[in-house]
């Protein structure tokens, strides 16, 4: 299914004297205090974010799960509704594959279903938080029970190793620049596990697998707290994930995932640390109140967002963040709304925070900074946090040739109707 352009246009234009009004009331106070608002415009016309292709069906927890209909069951039918998430909002236009739940049998072929609708690949994520398919039941197979690159029998750590290589191969027939391995490695009980052990054998493995890492590539560790393992998590923190990619080589990166901190954590100074340092991957975006709740981008922590971005702009050259090297993705878990609506919100909430952060007064901040104005430096944040910046995203949409507001079109032009007239009732997709 794909939305024309017909049906969008005249969808904005049946709109357009509504955002016309605001967006002129707030292009003119920005401009009266001195911001180039087509320049404004431009650069979040320019932020895209990659859709992992897990995030497209309904997810679920260990109670239970509750699909929608007409999601996608196959790996082109996943490409197709990211061409459809980008016609809506011009917010993203790779999606990242999850090997071994999408694997590109005939890569020509797909590449040319993401061609069509002009989506790239992103990152691949390898897998080894499940036991491969062909079973570890089998003679030859091996068990993740225990772990992974971390595992104490050699055999497993091999074909931990291996799985990984095989998602580098698979990402190089896609145009895929980049490898993510995250880990579930770790210990359920004080004393199941050697700590120093296990990390040098993940140290070990991701040598082995940076090897075998093309020229143009980078590798990517996710650290994690807790879960699946409750006592200790080989990656736990952004520390050890910083080592790890230290010692493993200079294009090994920390790719920081929202919902991977406990809570309270100061994860907008782990972004600065991390930058600092020169090893940002880049990040999942998602919000959660507990942990890895997985849930929309901003939809309890907006102004958590919103510092992120000061920190990613005081950092950056400039405020371009269209920066092919770092990696900008969603990674989160739709179980109770439509996937395609909270991906819709995700990507307009991301861009939310990042035109807010535009708008903060980096000099006059600095200098409050450094008076130690405590005050000043709040007001200087919350001035910018406190702008509502909605019509400036609108108006980038618009430009863009896409919806001006992506869920009422979404809603209005009866995506989801469609995808089930063409797809039924009971699709499963796949991996979940
Ligand atoms: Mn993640």
């Amino acid at each position: 299914m794909r939305i024309s352009q017909d049906k969008l246009d005249s969808f904005n234009k049946a709109n357009l004297a509504t955002h016309q009004t605001a967006f002129n009331a707030l292009s003119d106070i920005l401009s009266n205090n001195g911001y180039d608002v087509n320049s404004l415009v431009s650069k979040i016309s320019k932020f895209h974010i990659a859709t992992p292709s897990w995030a497209l069906g309904t997810g679920g927890t260990r109670f239970g799960r509750f699909p929608g209909g007409g999601e996608p069951a196959t790996l082109e039918q996943k490409i197709e509704d990211v061409g459809i998430l980008k016609a809506l909002s011009n917010q993203t236009s790779s999606v990242s594959l999850h090997i071994p739940w999408d694997i590109p049998s005939d890569a020509a072929a797909i590449k040319g279903v993401a061609d069509d609708v002009n989506i790239a690949f992103d990152a691949v994520n390898s897998n080894t938080f499940q036991n491969c398919a062909d079973g570890a039941n089998t003679p030859n197979g091996k068990s993740y029970k225990y772990g992974s690159l971390c595992n104490s029998d050699p055999a497993v750590r091999d074909q931990a190793i291996k799985h990984n290589i095989d998602c580098i191969e698979y990402g190089k027939a896609l145009g895929s620049k980049a490898l993510t391995v995250w880990l579930a490695d770790g210990s359920n009980f004080p004393g199941q596990a050697n700590f120093r052990h296990q990390y040098q054998r993940v140290l070990a493995s991701l040598k082995e697998i940076y090897k075998a890492l093309p020229e143009d590539w980078y590798m990517f560790t996710e650290h994690k707290p807790f879960e699946p393992n409750f006592y200790s998590s080989v990656v736990n923190d952004w520390g050890s994930s910083l080592l790890l990619a230290k010692n493993t080589g200079e294009k090994c990166l920390c790719l920081v995932d929202l919902g991977h901190h406990l809570p309270n954590t100061n994860i907008e100074q782990v972004v600065s640390r991390v930058l600092m340092e020169g090893r940002l991957a880049g990040f999942h975006f998602n919000d959660s109140k507990y942990s890895d709740d997985d849930l929309t981008a901003g939809s309890l922590k907006p102004y958590q967002l919103f510092l992120i971005f000061n920190e990613l702009l005081d950092f950056m050259e400039g405020d371009e963040l269209d920066n092919p090297d770092l990696a900008w993705m969603i990674d989160a878990s739709h179980n109770v709304k439509d996937p395609m609506e909270d991906l819709l919100q995700s990507l307009d909430a991301i861009a939310l925070a990042y035109a807010q952060a535009l708008l903060i007064d980096k000099k006059a901040l600095a200098a409050a900074q450094e008076s130690n104005d405590v005050t000043l430096c709040q007001e200087i944040l919350q001035e910018a946090y406190r702008t509502d910046v909605r019509p400036l995203i609108a108006e980038a949409r618009i430009k863009a040739g896409a919806a001006f507001n992506p869920i009422k079109a979404y809603r209005d032009l009866g995506v989801r109707q469609g995808l089930i007239d063409e797809r039924g009732y009971d699709t499963v997709s796949s991996g979940l």
